[in-house]
């Protein structure tokens, strides 16, 4: 027996449950269609794309985007891009308004977080 996965190893293995959670729902079983992934983008990720989710045309520019091999389909490799992208804003997000990296490193809220979240 494996030792028990640490906090980040199964965060990562949420990010490929969450995926096939909705690449299976119709279609190919291991891609995104423009359904699945609007889906995705409303439930899972209802905080960190609040505004964009609002919006059809966003939501269908952050696919084209994403697809990077332009079948209309986004594969696991193609939006964990996005997934990428998003950890990184909210980190940055972290670091506004006098939270410096160095040298006493602090975090204020991240992305969906705080009194900065609505939406233009
Ligand atoms: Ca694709
Ligand atoms: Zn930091």
């Amino acid at each position: 027996m494996a030792a028990n996965k640490s906090q980040l190893e199964r965060s990562l293995e949420t990010i490929i449950n969450t995926f096939h959670k909705y690449s299976r729902l119709s279609g190919h079983p291991d891609t995104l269609n423009k359904n699945e992934f609007k889906k995705l983008t409303e439930t899972e990720l209802a905080n960190f794309l609040k505004c964009e989710n609002r919006k059809e045309d966003e939501i269908n520019d952050i696919m084209q985007d994403l697809d990077t091999n332009q079948d209309q389909q986004l594969s696991f490799e193609e939006v964990i891009m996005l997934f990428a992208r998003l950890i990184n804003a909210s980190h940055e997000k972290m670091h506004e308004e006098g939270h410096h990296r160095a040298p006493d490193h602090s975090h204020g809220p991240g992305l969906g977080e705080g009194v900065k979240g609505h939406c233009h």
